[in-house]
Formats: structure tokens, sequence, C-alpha cells
């Protein structure tokens, strides 16, 4: 892998993995607010505010990858800023079920609620990385994201997808999915970099941030993607 990385990573790019998904990332979440905040009229501007959102959240992704491309190059922890980006954008991703969810009736109950959960999960793993009691911390976290996948895939919400139906429920499921199986890869890296897991995690060959920044972009990208989509639809 890094004798391929050498080949086109020139001048200052550093030729490790690690380095190589920051500026990757990086550029995506660049180039991913651009296309969005470009698009907050697609389809007639109905889901004008959920591409707004949407363009919010990689921007704000773009910033801290910005800085945290920067900090590891020169050896420093990037733990800081992937948490405070996590502590921002998450909540908005919350916001984006809100947002689609509204004119069926959603109501500002169910986004604090999730708004609540996503801050339970994200202040645990953040104490579980930092302190010394990872698997309580990082079990905490968990509890708390299963919890939001239940409510997202069988509670309230769900009901409401369906009671509006159409292009709305597809986007719904969709979102759905993303937070199923595309935030499951958090916990993957979580286990990574953190020690007391079971060992089949040590075989896996990735670094904690890189399955973090490939998480990133799956994540915060498609989310935008579905909105998108949404938006277009007819
Ligand atoms: C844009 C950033 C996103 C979507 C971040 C999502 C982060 C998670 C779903 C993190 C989850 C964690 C667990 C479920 C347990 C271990 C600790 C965390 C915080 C990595």
């Amino acid at each position: 892998m890094e004798n391929f990385m050498n080949i086109f990573l020139l001048g200052d790019v550093p030729n490790d993995l690690v380095s190589f998904t920051f500026f990757i990332g990086t550029m995506a979440m660049m180039a991913a607010s651009v296309f969005f905040f470009l698009s907050l009229d697609a389809g007639g501007g109905k889901w004008r505010t959920s591409m707004l959102v949407s363009g919010l959240i990689t921007f704000i992704a773009a910033v801290h990858y910005y800085y945290m491309r920067d900090a590891n190059v020169s050896g420093a922890d990037v733990t800081f800023f992937r948490y405070v980006d996590w502590i921002l954008t998450v909540p908005l991703m919350c916001v984006e079920f809100y947002l689609i969810l509204a004119k069926a009736g959603a109501t500002k109950k169910l986004m604090w609620q999730l708004i609540g959960l996503s801050t339970v999960m994200l202040v645990a793993g953040y104490i579980g990385e930092t302190g010394d009691s990872p698997v309580l911390y990082g079990t905490i976290s968990g509890i708390a994201y299963f919890v939001m996948v239940g409510m997202l895939w069988l509670g309230s919400p769900k009901a409401l997808a369906e009671k509006a139906g159409g292009s709305v429920l597809e986007a719904y499921n969709a979102l759905c999915w993303f937070i199923l199986v595309g935030w499951s890869i958090y916990p993957i890296g979580y286990m990574i970099g953190t020690d007391g897991w079971y060992d089949f995690v040590d075989a896996i060959p990735l670094d904690m941030d890189v399955v973090y920044n490939i998480g990133d972009a799956i994540n915060k990208i498609g989310f935008g993607l579905v909105i998108y989509n949404l938006a277009v639809s007819k």
C-alpha cells in the first residue's frame, strides 16, 4: 500500500493511509459542501432547509478535517477536533430526520430525544477514548446508539414516515440504513483504537482514524445525497 501511495502522493502529502484519508476527506467534504450549497433550490426549493443543513454538515466537517489533517501531519492527537466535529454534525443529522418528517407532524420533542441520545453516545465515547475505562464508556455509548437505532427503525418516527409515504418514506428508510450500517463503522474504529475488546478487532489492518474517516465520508456525504435525491424526486 505504501509503495502504491508513493507513486501518486508527491510533495507535502505524507504517504501513510491516515494522512492520506485526512487529505482526501478534506477535499471530499469541501466538494460536497459546494454541491449541497449550490443545490439549495434543487427540485423547486421545497427541501431548501434540509439541503442547507446537509451543506452545513459537510462544511463543518471540512473545516475540522482541514485542522485534523494538519494536526495529524505534525504528530498531534486529533481526538479533540474529532469529537468537536461530531458533537456539531451528529445533532444536525438528527435535525435532518425532524425536517423530513415535520410535514407529517413530527414534533420538536422527537428531535430533542434524538439529539439527547446522540449527545450521550458522543460524550461517553469521548470520555472512553481519553480516559481509563474505554470498555465501560464504549458500552454506555453503544447502548445510547442502540436506543437511537431502535427508535428510528421501530418507533414513532417510523410511523410518521409511513404516514408521509412516497419519496419521504424512501428517504427516511435510506437514512435509517445509514444509521444502522453506516454508523456501525464507528464502534469498530473505537474498538481498534482502545484496549479491552475482542481479539478479532486487532486483526483489522486499519488505524482507528482511517476507519473514522471512511465512516465520516460515507455518512455525511451519503446523508446529503439522500436529501438531494428527495429534493429532486417527483
Ligand atoms: C459525522 C459523524 C458521525 C455520523 C459520527 C457518528 C459517530 C458514532 C455513531 C459513534 C459511535 C460510538 C459508539 C456507538 C460506541 C463507541 C464510541 C463511539 C462514539 C465511536
